[in-house]
C-alpha cells in the first residue's frame, strides 16, 4: 500500500503521484514528474483530487474486475492514482451526504475522453451493489455506448473513434447506492459529416458496419451492395478501410446491444432501413436539362428511398428538383438547378439521419428507466445521481468550418465552468471566509465565452441576424459585420484588421479566435447555410406521411404549420450549453484532465512540447497553485461538529454552544496542530487530507465501540 509518504519514498521510481507533493511547482518539474510516470506506463497523476490522465495509446492491465476490487471503498490517497479512485470517493461521497455529482472529463481530441468515461461507467456497472433486475439496467447503460458510438462517432485526422456529439449521461443511484437507471442528454451531432468528410476522414461507423457486416439478406433487403466504394457519401474522404478499425466485428457488437436495450425486430429493421436510405440517397444523382435544371439520372436509387421510407416515389422526386412556392390562390413549381438539388438532397439526408440520432438516444433513455416499482425518474426525492461529462474535444484542422466553431465553443463553455468551479470559486471562498491567501494569478477564457455568446454582440447573435435579414445576407456579409462590431476585440482577427504578419497566414473569407487552447482560423462559407438548417416544406411533409416509424415519428414532432423560424443551430446549441451549465453548477464537480501524448496515436511517445501546450491552456498550473496554497478539505462547522462530536467528552452527546467553539475544543482533543487547520467565518478547513483520514479512523473506531456498547447493554432484553 503506496500512502502519501509512501509516495514520497518511491519518488524517484516513479514521480510523484500528487503533484501538490512536488518541490517546485514550475513547469519543468509537473512535465518532467508527468514524463516520469509515462515511461512507467503510470498515466494518471493527482492534482489533489483532480486527475490527470496521459493517453498510453495502448491496452494497459489495469482495467480489471480485480482492479476495481482494490479501489473500492478505500481512501483516495492510499492507492496509485486511478480514476477508479476517482468514481469510487464521488460514489461514497453522494452515499454519506447524499448529494448530486458530475465528473467532467475534459482535453482536446483524442485525449481520451470517451475511454475514461467508458471506464468510470464500467466501474459502477461492476462494483456498486446489484439485484438482477438491476442488472437488466446496467446492462443497457453499458450497452447504450456501442450503439451511439456507432452513430456519432467517426474516424476524422485527430481520431479514430472520434465523438462527433456531446454527452451527458447520468447514472441514478438509489439510496442504498444501486445503480438503478441511466439517463442521457445528447448535444449538437456533427450532421454535416453525413453527406461530406474531408480527406482522411470518413463518415459515422455505422454506414461502414452496415455495408461490411450485415448479412447478405440484410443487404438484399436493403437494395446495398457489399462495397463501401459504391457509395458516394463513404468516399470523400478516400479512407474508407481503416487499420485499427474493424467495422465487421462492431456490426455484431452493435448488434448485440440493440438486442439488451429491447429493439425489437420492427425498429430494429426501420433503423436499418433509415442507415440504408441515406446511403441510397447520396447516388441519387442529377443531370441538367436543356434549361439546366436539375433532372434525376435514374430513378434506381429514388425508388430505394422511397421503398425504405415508405414515401410516395413521385412526391420525392417532385421534392428533390422542384420547390413549391405558395402564392395566394394557387401552388406554384420552380425547378432546381443541379446545385440546388444537391443542396436539398443532402439537407434531406442530414434531416433523417440527426432526427433518427435524438430518436435514438430517447429510445435508450426509455430502455434505461428504472423499471423499479416505487422509484421513478420524475420522483427526485428518492434518487441521487453521478454525471458523466464527455464531450468533443477542442480541435484545429486545416480547414475549420461552423461545426469546430460550436465544437470549440463548447470546449470554452466547459473550460469556463472548471475555472468557476474551480480557481475562482476556491479563491473567492478563502476571501468570504476569512482565511489568509495568496491570490494566483489566471486566465480568465470569460472574455471569449462572451466574444461568442453575449446577447446582441455576440458572434452567435450577429450570425443569427445575417441568417434572420431577408434579401442580400451572405457568408462574407456575417464577416462584414463581424469586422464591423468586433472590431477591436482581442480574440478577434480578420485579414483586414489584421497586422501585415497576421495577414499572410488569414484569407479574405475567414476570421480567426484566439481560443483558450489556441489559434483557429473559421472559414465562413456554409455557415449561414448550416445554422439556419432549413428543409423545405413540401420535404418535410413528405418525411411525415413516411410509412417508416421512425421517421414519421421524428418528423411528425416538427411542427410545420408554425409560421415562426425556428431557432437556429448555434443559438440552440448556446442554450443548450447554458441549460447544462446550470445543471451543473448544482452538483459536486470531480475533474478529469485529459491530455494527448503524441499526434500520431502511437504509444510509447511523450511529445514533450504538446504536453507542455496542453498543461499551459488547460491552467493545470494554476490548479496547482491553488491547491497548494489552500486546503485540502473543509465543512461547515454544524456539519463537522454533527458527525464527529463523540469523539470529544465536551461535545458529546450535546453542544449547546456556538458551533464554532465546539469545533475548536473537539480538533484540539483530536491533538490538530495550529498548521493543520484554519477556522473560517462558517467553515473549519483542514490542509491535508490526512489529517481528516485519521478523523474519520476514529469516528469509525468509536461508532464500533458505541454500538458494541449499546449491544452489550441491551443483551437479553
Ligand atoms: V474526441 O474529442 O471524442 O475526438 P477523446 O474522446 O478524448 O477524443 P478517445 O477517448 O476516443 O478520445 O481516445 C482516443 C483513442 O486513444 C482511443 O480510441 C484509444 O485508442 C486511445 N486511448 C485513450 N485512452 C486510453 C486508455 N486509457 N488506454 C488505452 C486509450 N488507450
Ligand atoms: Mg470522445
Amino acid at each position: 500500500r503506496l500512502d502519501m509518504e509512501g509516495a514520497l519514498t518511491a519518488r524517484d521510481r516513479v514521480g510523484i503521484q500528487d503533484f501538490v507533493l512536488l518541490d517546485e511547482t514550475t513547469e519543468v518539474a509537473v512535465i518532467s514528474n508527468l514524463k516520469k510516470r509515462f515511461s512507467k506506463d503510470l498515466i494518471y497523476t493527482y492534482i489533489g483530487t483532480l486527475i490527470v490522465s496521459v493517453n498510453p495509446y495502448k491496452d494497459l492491465d489495469i482495467y480489471s474486475k480485480k482492479q476495481m476490487d482494490v479501489y473500492m471503498g478505500v481512501n483516495f490517497f492510499e492507492l496509485p492514482p486511478h480514476i477508479y479512485a476517482l468514481a469510487d470517493n464521488a460514489y461514497h461521497t453522494m452515499l454519506t451526504e447524499f448529494n448530486n455529482h458530475f465528473i467532467l472529463i475534459s482535453g482536446e481530441s483524442g485525449a481520451g475522453k470517451t475511454e475514461a468515461s467508458k471506464k468510470i461507467l464500467q466501474y459502477y456497472a461492476v462494483s456498486c451493489p446489484s439485484t438482477t433486475l438491476m442488472n437488466t439496467v446496467r446492462d443497457k447503460m453499458l450497452m447504450s455506448n456501442p450503439v451511439l458510438e456507432a452513430f456519432g462517432n467517426a474516424k476524422t485526422l485527430k481520431n479514430d473513434n472520434s465523438s462527433r456529439f456531446g454527452k451527458y449521461m447520468d447514472i441514478q443511484f438509489d439510496s442504498q447506492g444501486d445503480a438503478v437507471g441511466g439517463h442521457i442528454l445528447n448535444y449538437l451531432l456533427e450532421k454535416s459529416r453525413v453527406v461530406h468528410q474531408n480527406h482522411g476522414e470518413r463518415n459515422f461507423h455505422v454506414f461502414y458496419q452496415l455495408v461490411e457486416g450485415g448479412s447478405d439478406d440484410l443487404l438484399t433487403q436493403l437494395g446495398l451492395e457489399r462495397d463501401v466504394q459504391h457509395y458516394y457519401y463513404l468516399t470523400q474522404g478516400e479512407c474508407a478501410i481503416v487499420s485499427s478499425i474493424n467495422d465487421k466485428n462492431d456490426w455484431k457488437s452493435v448488434k448485440n446491444a440493440l438486442q439488451v436495450i429491447e429493439f425489437d425486430e420492427t425498429n430494429t429493421n426501420h433503423l436499418f432501413r433509415v442507415v440504408a436510405s441515406v446511403l441510397h440517397l447520396g447516388n441519387v444523382h442529377f443531370d441538367p436539362d436543356s434549361k439546366g435544371h436539375a433532372l434525376l439520372k435514374n430513378n434506381t436509387e429514388l425508388n430505394w428511398v422511397s421503398d425504405l421510407l415508405g414515401v410516395d416515389a413521385n412526391s420525392l422526386k417532385e421534392g428533390l428538383t422542384f420547390r413549391k412556392i405558395e402564392a395566394k390562390t394557387e401552388q406554384v413549381l420552380s425547378p432546381f438547378t443541379i446545385d440546388h438539388a444537391i443542396y436539398v438532397r443532402d439537407a434531406l439526408a442530414k434531416a433523417i439521419y440527426g432526427q433518427t440520432f435524438t430518436w435514438l438516444v430517447n429510445r435508450i433513455n426509455e430502455s434505461m428507466e428504472n423499471k423499479c416499482q416505487f422509484w421513478s425518474y420524475k420522483d427526485s426525492s428518492r434518487k441521487t445521481v453521478i454525471g458523466l461529462l464527455d464531450i468533443y474535444g477542442f480541435e484545429v484542422f486545416y480547414v475549420n468550418s461552423f461545426e469546430q466553431f460550436c465544437i470549440n465553443y463548447c470546449n470554452e463553455k466547459l473550460q469556463q465552468l472548471f475555472i468557476q468551479l474551480t480557481l475562482k470559486a476556491e479563491q473567492e471562498e478563502y476571501e468570504a471566509e476569512g482565511i489568509e491567501w495568496e491570490p494566483v494569478q489566471f486566465f480568465n477564457n470569460k472574455i471569449i465565452c462572451d466574444l461568442v455568446e453575449e446577447k446582441h454582440r455576440g458572434i452567435i447573435s450577429i450570425l443569427d441576424e445575417e441568417c434572420l435579414r431577408p434579401g442580400d445576407a451572405t457568408d462574407l456579409t456575417f464577416l462584414e459585420r463581424l469586422e464591423e462590431k468586433m472590431g477591436n476585440h482581442p480574440h478577434f482577427v480578420t485579414h483586414k484588421l489584421a497586422d501585415k504578419m497576421t495577414r499572410k497566414t488569414l484569407e479574405r473569407g475567414d476570421f480567426r479566435l484566439l481560443h483558450y487552447a489556441g489559434e483557429v482560423t473559421y472559414c465562413v462559407v456554409g455557415k449561414l447555410d448550416k445554422n439556419n438548417d432549413l428543409l423545405y416544406r413540401n420535404i418535410t411533409n413528405l418525411v411525415c406521411q413516411s410509412k417508416n416509424t421512425i421517421v414519421r415519428e421524428c418528423f411528425s414532432a416538427v411542427d410545420t404549420t408554425n409560421k415562426r423560424r425556428p431557432e437556429t443551430v448555434a443559438t440552440q446549441f448556446k442554450n443548450s450549453l447554458q441549460k447544462l451549465t446550470e445543471m451543473l453548477m448544482a452538483k459536486e464537480a470531480w475533474y478529469i484532465r485529459c491530455l494527448k501524448s503524441n499526434e500520431s496515436k502511437q504509444p510509447g511517445q511523450f511529445d514533450e512540447a504538446l504536453i507542455r501546450h496542453q498543461v499551459k491552456y488547460l491552467g493545470l498550473m494554476e490548479h496547482l497553485r491553488v491547491r497548494r496554497a489552500g486546503f485540502a478539505y473543509r465543512r461547515k462547522y454544524e456539519d463537522f461538529l454533527k458527525r464527529y462530536k463523540p469523539l470529544c467528552p465536551a461535545t458529546w452527546p450535546h453542544w449547546r454552544g456556538i458551533p464554532a467553539d465546539g469545533v475548536e475544543l473537539l480538533v484540539q482533543h483530536l491533538g490538530y496542530l495550529p498548521d493543520e487547520y484554519k477556522m473560517g467565518r462558517t467553515k473549519i478547513f483542514i490542509r491535508h487530507p490526512r489529517t481528516l483520514y485519521a478523523t474519520e479512523d476514529a469516528y469509525e473506531k468509536c461508532k464500533h465501540d458505541l454500538a458494541s456498547k449499546l449491544q452489550a447493554k441491551y443483551k437479553g432484553y
